[in-house]
């Protein structure tokens, strides 16, 4: 049933280099996925930013006793040099202490409060998970400032943003693998053993993240929908005709060029998906968001599984069925459940990333 479905998507191949000869080894697929992720960086979210020469911290506030004693929280600026630049950003860390080398779960949040309502922190510390995590806005301001303020304006080439000019997504991504290379100097938490976490556009971002930088072992995006893990053809809700017109600033000016030709892209989003492989990605959908639509989320993992079998992974596990509300599909390195309720990054799926990093964690 699902098998024609998607073979009536007609979706671009993603074992089939652009110039048409086949992908079949291990070797092959590393080129393969360099040439996704320039596809990508020039059609969708823009050039990366360059990483930077040095990073480093202060602390302007330190709790050891977070959380009724069983957390150390400390609250830190991070600075990045690069192209003789600086920019900095708040970074507030999280560590339980009755954990020996936490795992950590990157979050790139919506807002500055702590705890929030996306970001429980006392129930994931209790879970025995670290976490390390900034506010999005911080990077780059989620509204059209004409590129002016933050790593934007750093960034910024000329008045008129053309071509594949980095957007905000690829900025906020950027910023938490700049939380990498700091948390690669600590040794309280297992560096094996980093995820990137974020909700809806920040979904997005979390899936950009784990694409372009390898050392985020599992990205969990939840209600990432469109432009994220949803395939555009065929998608419900969303499309880039309302995303590119609502949000361009989140994307490089040539994706708008897509919009209402769908069908004309080179790629699709399982494109983003597969670019993780061989590492975890696990998705979080909910029923009532059909802006995001679940069933087209669905898809990219199971297109992508392709690429994890190539590699000699268990990739996604899944019955032949569309998905249906309360299924929890954590067997494979690609993870996906549908919870009831509407757009929120909810406790729910909390728990259900946070099962999926125990079940998987990398010895
Ligand atoms: C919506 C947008 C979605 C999603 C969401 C969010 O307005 O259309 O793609 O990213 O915002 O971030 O909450």
């Amino acid at each position: 049933m699902l098998k024609e479905t998607i073979e009536n998507l007609d979706l671009p191949k993603l074992l089939e280099f652009a110039d048409g000869s086949p992908v079949r080894t291990v070797e092959d697929w590393q080129r393969r996925r360099k040439e996704i992720l320039e596809l990508l960086c020039e059609e969708v979210y823009g050039i990366c930013p360059p990483a930077p020469e040095k990073v480093s911290t202060i602390v302007n506030g330190e709790n050891e006793n977070a959380y009724a004693g069983k957390v150390l929280e400390q609250n830190l600026t991070l600075f990045t040099e690069f192209d003789n630049k600086t920019f900095s950003f708040p970074l507030n860390v999280f560590i339980p202490k009755f954990v020996k080398k936490p795992m950590v779960i990157i979050y790139i949040a919506f807002r500055p409060n702590i705890p929030d309502r996306y970001l429980p922190i006392e129930e994931i510390t209790d879970e025995g998970f670290a976490v390390a995590t900034f506010c999005y806005n911080d990077i780059a301001a989620d509204r059209e400032d004409n590129f002016t303020e933050g790593l934007a304006g750093l960034l910024k080439k000329g008045d008129v943003r053309a071509g594949n000019d980095t957007g905000k997504i690829m900025m906020w991504a950027w910023a938490a693998s700049r939380v990498v290379d700091y948390l690669e100097t600590r040794d309280d938490i297992d560096h094996k053993n980093i995820a990137v976490m974020g909700h809806s556009r920040l979904g997005k971002t979390a899936l950009v993240a784990a694409a372009y930088d390898e050392r985020f072992a599992f990205s969990f995006p939840n209600n990432s929908g469109c432009s994220g893990d949803a395939i555009t053809r065929g998608k419900e809700g969303e499309r880039i005709e309302h995303i590119t017109k609502t949000f361009p600033y989140w994307f490089c000016p040539n994706y708008k060029k897509y919009a209402g030709r769908e069908k004309e892209m080179p790629f699709d989003q399982h494109f983003l998906v597969a670019a993780i492989a061989p590492r975890f990605v696990c998705a979080g959908t909910a029923v009532e968001d059909t802006w995001a639509d679940p069933n087209s989320q669905y898809i990219s993992y199971i297109v992508a599984d392709e690429v994890y079998k190539l590699l000699g992974k268990k990739g996604f596990v899944h019955p032949d069925r569309f998905p249906e509300v309360g299924d929890i599909f954590h067997e494979g390195d690609l993870g996906f459940h549908l919870r009831a309720g509407t757009h929120f990054h909810s406790r729910y799926d909390w728990l259900r990333f946070m099962d999926f990093m125990k079940k998987h964690r990398i010895t």
